[in-house]
């Protein structure tokens, strides 16, 4: 009976249509897949369950038991006073500045608890515990040493020498564990901001003072009886984002390049497509690069590779999902298999022998997918498992994190021979350039005499290039898959906009081939075709995974530093964008651009429309205050058109238009002569 019933509830289920839930053509497929193995997905469940209308505006609190408190904005919108109230008379802009600087406390701890995680590592290997790890980039480690006030050099009889490297790791990893909870003074990184900026943060009172304390701030704020002022809240809200992304994040990505070495541009391939029917397929998922740099290792050593061909494999396949894989292809080259609404399907291939998994994006649908196949699917954080019984936990510690990785391997490796299932996997994959840095654009358009971000000054300023835009974020069910993420892309860059990407707006550009040079011939407007053309970069450069948006910020005051186009990042023609957002980062990441200087549109929806006194506070207000501000736009088109509008208002604030229309005329006529 019980069964029947399973049965009929399955019937009953609405099916996504493949065409509607994608552009892509590999998910397409997959999903059709999906549908014919009777195996429900992200796109299917999205179809059968509808979020809740009042929660997705923001005005839903449920901080106590006296609620859920719901305060539906009255039909036809509000006229005169608003006066809806809770239960303890908390309005509309308490309740949707609540849950939105919740959802900042819950980005920024998840970045920055990433970052932690890294700084334990980077801290072991300084004292030697480690022995799996050691540093690769000292480099990175000396350019970062003195922002902890952390002496590079050291005076022997009355000389500067060089300071021992060791010396300056473990001090530097000492310092920079503190930032986590240091009992006095502010986060060491904020004065990497441009001057103007940490005047404006010093100002209005923001600056952090250590990112676990901000965060602890939100969650008693938001609890019940606490702030009741939603300038007061947004404000501990601002504290917090800054926290992430010119602390926890930017140190995630400092610390990440010293351990593991800092990314330059690679080759590589993205999409389905990259798996291989006759390989090992090993994915890794999720987060931190402590894990997946070790699996990567490990499954190079000749014995493992030996090891999968004594099982009949032709070697061992790695491939990425989520920025899991972003941090593994710009550091390795490893491709990239999925974003994050495509990882049930890499299970779904039937080809995929194990999935390797840490913290962060893994839906917790993939251990019943794996259910259905041969794949194993692999836990490896203390804080981050799964209920269901198929799941294996091998938990990683970086005391024995080779012995950790090569068990994974091996695991994935012997599995090969359990494949049950038909294997599917769609034929569809591109080839993508990744791996692009601060030090790597500096390198490819800094000009080798500056030294710096000149160059590319140069050709915002005589309008070659129209301006900057960061492109980042998520997939969301509720939105046709990479779609958004696309289309905003290329009307950016059809405009002689040039894209700073990461995340899963990266991997969809890799999948559409928007991260190659050639690309520039095809989709560009002429100003920045022609730049990409004599620098041979893609157009839209792939900065790595979320915690290195903390790698954008730094390019843009990079990008202020090298002058000419004012004083502070706010004076700059760049724009941000999350088309396609859906996590609780996404907001932290939104927020640390908007307060750092940047106008950031997102796409599908913000949770605050319900509380438009709030709403118009975060896409007005802010602007005065930071120089930054919240945008909501749904058709990617305008979108992209919004930030276009914004780059041009700068641009003429900045007295640059001119150049602009003179350099598109001179290249009109260049061109008609050439006819
Ligand atoms: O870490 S993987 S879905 S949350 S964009 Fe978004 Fe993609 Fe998750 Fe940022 Ni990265």
């Amino acid at each position: 009976m019980a069964e029947e019933k399973k049965a009929k509830a399955v019937k009953a289920a609405k099916l996504a249509d493949p065409i509607k839930a994608s552009i892509d053509k590999a998910t397409q497929e997959m999903i059709v897949r999906a549908q014919e193995l009777g195996i429900d997905t992200v796109f299917d469940r999205a179809e059968n369950m509808k979020p809740c209308n009042i929660g997705m505006q923001g005005i839903c609190c449920k901080n106590c038991s006296m609620g859920p408190c719901r305060l539906p904005l009255p039909k036809g919108g509000i006229e005169g006073e608003d006066t809806r109230k809770s239960l303890c008379g908390a309005t509309a802009n308490t309740i949707a500045a609540r849950n939105f600087i919740r959802m900042v406390a819950g980005g920024a701890a998840a970045h920055s608890d990433h970052g932690r995680c890294v700084a334990e590592v980077f801290l072991s290997v300084a004292r030697k515990e480690s022995k799996d790890y050691q540093i690769k980039d000292t480099d990175k480690l000396l350019s970062i040493a003195p922002y902890f006030d952390v002496a590079v050099t050291v005076e022997v009889d009355g000389e500067e020498v060089d300071r021992d490297i060791d010396e300056i790791a473990l001090e530097v990893a000492e310092k920079a564990m503190n930032e986590w909870g240091k009992a006095e003074g502010e986060l060491y990184y904020l004065k990497r901001a441009p001057e103007a900026l940490y005047e404006k943060w010093k100002k209005q009172g923001v600056l952090p003072r250590n990112i676990d304390r901000e965060i602890v701030e939100i969650m008693h704020r938001t609890h019940i009886g606490v702030d009741q002022d939603y300038k007061n809240l947004i404000k501990q809200g601002t504290r917090a984002a800054i926290a992430d992304g010119w602390g926890g994040s930017m140190l995630a990505t400092d610390l990440q390049d010293v351990l593991f070495g800092t990314p330059y541009p690679v080759q590589s391939e993205a999409n389905l497509g990259v798996m291989k029917e006759d390989h090992v397929n090993l994915i890794l998922h999720g987060h931190e690069p402590v894990l997946s740099e070790m699996v990567v290792a490990a499954a190079q050593t000749p014995e493992m590779v030996e090891y999968a061909k004594s099982k009949g494999a032709k070697g061992i396949q790695l491939s990425g999902i989520c920025c899991t894989a972003n941090e593994i292809l710009q550091r390795h080259g490893i491709p990239t298999a999925a974003t994050f609404l495509q990882q049930e399907m890499a299970i779904i291939t039937g080809a995929c022998d194990a999935m390797v998994v840490d913290i962060q994006c893994i839906m917790q649908n993939v251990a019943n997918v794996a259910n259905c196949f041969h794949t194993k699917l692999i836990t490896t954080h203390p804080i981050a498992r799964m209920e269901q019984e198929n799941v294996i936990h091998i938990e990683f510690d970086e005391h024995h994190a080779m012995e950790d990785a090569t068990k994974i391997v091996k695991l994935a490796i012997d599995n090969f021979e359990n494949r049950r299932a038909e294997v599917m996997i769609p034929r569809h994959k591109n080839t993508q350039i990744a791996g692009f840095g601060v030090e790597s654009v500096e390198y490819h358009l800094g000009g080798s005499f500056r030294g710096s971000y000149y160059t590319l000054n140069d050709n915002i300023i005589n309008g070659r290039i129209r301006g900057i835009a960061g492109v980042v974020g998520c997939n969301n069910a509720r939105t046709r898959h990479n779609e958004g993420h696309i289309e905003v892309v290329k009307e950016l860059i059809k405009n002689d906009v040039i894209v700073l990407t990461t995340g899963c707006n990266g991997i969809a550009c890799a999948m559409e081939g928007l991260l190659t040079p050639e690309a520039a011939s095809v989709y560009c407007g002429p100003g920045l075709a022609e730049v990409c053309e004599t620098v041979g970069i893609p157009p839209v450069l792939h900065l790595g995974s979320c915690v290195d948006n903390s790698r954008i910020l730094l390019a843009a005051a990079e990008v202020v530093k090298a002058g000419g186009l004012g004083k502070d990042i706010s004076d700059l023609p760049a724009a941000g964008s999350a088309p396609e957002w859906m996590s609780e980062k996404a907001i932290s990441i939104g927020h640390y651009f908007v307060v750092s200087g940047v106008y950031t549109v997102f796409g599908y929806t913000l949770p605050t429309s319900g509380a438009p006194v709030f709403h118009d506070y975060l896409s007005k207000e802010l602007e005065n205050l930071y120089g930054g501000m919240w945008d909501l736009e749904v058709d990617p088109i305008k979108h992209a058109q919004k930030m276009i509008a914004h780059i041009d208002k700068k641009r003429k604030a900045l007295g640059i238009d001119r150049a602009r229309e003179r350099v598109l005329m001179d290249m009109a006529s260049r061109q008609a002569l050439e006819a």
